[in-house]
């Protein structure tokens, strides 16, 4: 049979996030072919990084997408299922989770219950599990809908914005208030513990700043991600936090500044997609420090050639407060028989999972999906 625990989502909530990134998003599949979706109207693969420099993207743009219209979409993917995922994508459904199926190059959506959390202010991490039975998972859409499922209160400060990052079956968080510059705060997904103590990342000289940013961790061809870059709104590097070592390398920050910019790594290189649809990235190889520290920035030029970002994409910032309530996380059963189910009943947490629930219906506490 499958393991209980096949595909998890962690989400942190945030009660009244203002900012308002339109929709583009990118993401690989698990060839590393690079996929930009809903950029100047439709979706692209870009190939893989020894193609990006010359040439046209091609159009990869399909019936069942979404519009990509949802503020602050964001796409996952999910490496055993070669899919990715992603919410957001339609702003008349906001609780929806659109699967691009990037083997058979098709789309379905997936239902999702959510109750009391917001779909659409949410910072989320997508579980890598090392369990192989993950494959028979959401290729697509189930028919069944998926629920979202309060797990615990964050113990971190009201006012706190997220900054998540996933390695090695941890969520780590950035910039928490209290915690030491160049430390994170780590959450352990499948136990659903909130370590006590922050770990040290030292870099050889510097440190990582306690301030906001964004994330994105490098895949493993198979496997968990072990290591994960962060971005500063002010763009002025990019650290490299090594999960195994607890070490990190400082990289050249991105040519272009953006703190609306997004990101999504792949095995070889950090992608930058910013505010104005315009994607550059940085090559990465796991080893070797040397290439790292020399490696510099360069647009991804298919895709320009593609999609000119001379439209630009409508960008609407304003950070309000915003107050994380909690983690959670939804588990799929996949040998939940749904046949003579109403929906959520399809979606079993273990008890372990829901040990340290909180309600908090009032803080509108964030979820757990599957
Ligand atoms: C790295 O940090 C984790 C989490 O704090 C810890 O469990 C692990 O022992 C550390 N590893 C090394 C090599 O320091
Ligand atoms: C890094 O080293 C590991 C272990 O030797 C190897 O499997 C992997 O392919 C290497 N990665 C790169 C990018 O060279
Ligand atoms: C939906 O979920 C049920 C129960 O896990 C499973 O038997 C069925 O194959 C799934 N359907 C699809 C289309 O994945
Ligand atoms: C998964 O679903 C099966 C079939 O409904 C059930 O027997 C099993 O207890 C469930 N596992 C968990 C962890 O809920
Ligand atoms: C699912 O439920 C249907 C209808 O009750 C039943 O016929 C079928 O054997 C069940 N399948 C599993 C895997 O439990
Ligand atoms: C893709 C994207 O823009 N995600 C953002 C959603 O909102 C949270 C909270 O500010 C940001 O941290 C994410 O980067």
């Amino acid at each position: 049979m499958f393991s209980p625990l096949l595909l998890t989502i962690v989400a942190l909530f945030l009660s009244s996030f203002t900012s308002v990134r339109a929709s583009p998003c990118v993401a690989f599949d698990i060839n590393w072919n690079l996929l930009a979706f809903g950029l100047d109207g439709k979706d692209w693969n870009a190939g893989t990084q020894n193609t990006w420099a010359t040439g046209t993207a091609a159009d990869i743009t399909a019936s069942g997408r979404p519009p990509f219209d949802g503020a602050n979409t964001t796409c996952f993917l999910s490496q055993y299922t070669n899919a990715v995922y992603v919410t957001n994508g339609d702003k008349s459904s906001p609780s929806s989770i659109h699967i691009y199926d990037a083997t058979a190059k098709s789309w379905s959506v997936q239902a999702v219950t959510t109750g009391s959390f917001d779909p659409a202010s949410f910072n989320a991490i997508l579980d890598h599990d090392t369990n192989l039975f993950y494959m028979g998972l959401l290729k697509a859409a189930n028919a069944t809908a998926l629920q979202w499922v309060d797990v615990e209160q964050a113990p971190y400060p009201s006012g706190y914005q997220p900054v998540m990052a996933l390695a090695q079956n941890h969520v780590f968080f950035l910039n928490v208030p209290g915690v030491a510059a160049g430390s994170a705060a780590i959450y352990v997904i499948h136990f659903n513990y909130f370590q006590p103590q922050a770990q040290p990342f030292p870099a050889s000289s510097g440190s990582i700043p306690a301030t906001h940013g964004q994330t994105a961790s490098f895949f493993q061809d198979s496997g968990v991600q072990q290591a994960f870059a962060f971005v500063p709104d002010d763009g002025s590097a990019t650290y490299v936090l090594n999960v195994e070592t607890n070490t990190t390398q400082i990289l050249a920050g991105p040519s272009t500044k953006d703190p609306g910019a997004t990101y999504f790594a792949s095995t070889t290189s950090l992608v930058q997609l910013d505010s104005k649809g315009v994607v550059s990235y940085l090559p990465f190889n796991a080893n070797d420090t040397t290439a790292n520290a020399a490696a510099k920035w360069s647009p991804v030029v298919n895709l320009a050639n593609a999609a000119p970002p001379t439209s630009g994409t409508p960008t609407a910032t304003g950070t309000g407060s915003s107050a994380p309530s909690g983690t959670a996380k939804t588990t799929s059963n996949s040998s939940t028989n749904s046949s003579g189910s109403n929906g959520a009943s399809a979606l079993v947490a273990p008890g372990g999972v829901l040990g340290g629930f909180v309600s908090a219906a009032m803080l509108a506490c964030a979820a757990v999906l599957f």
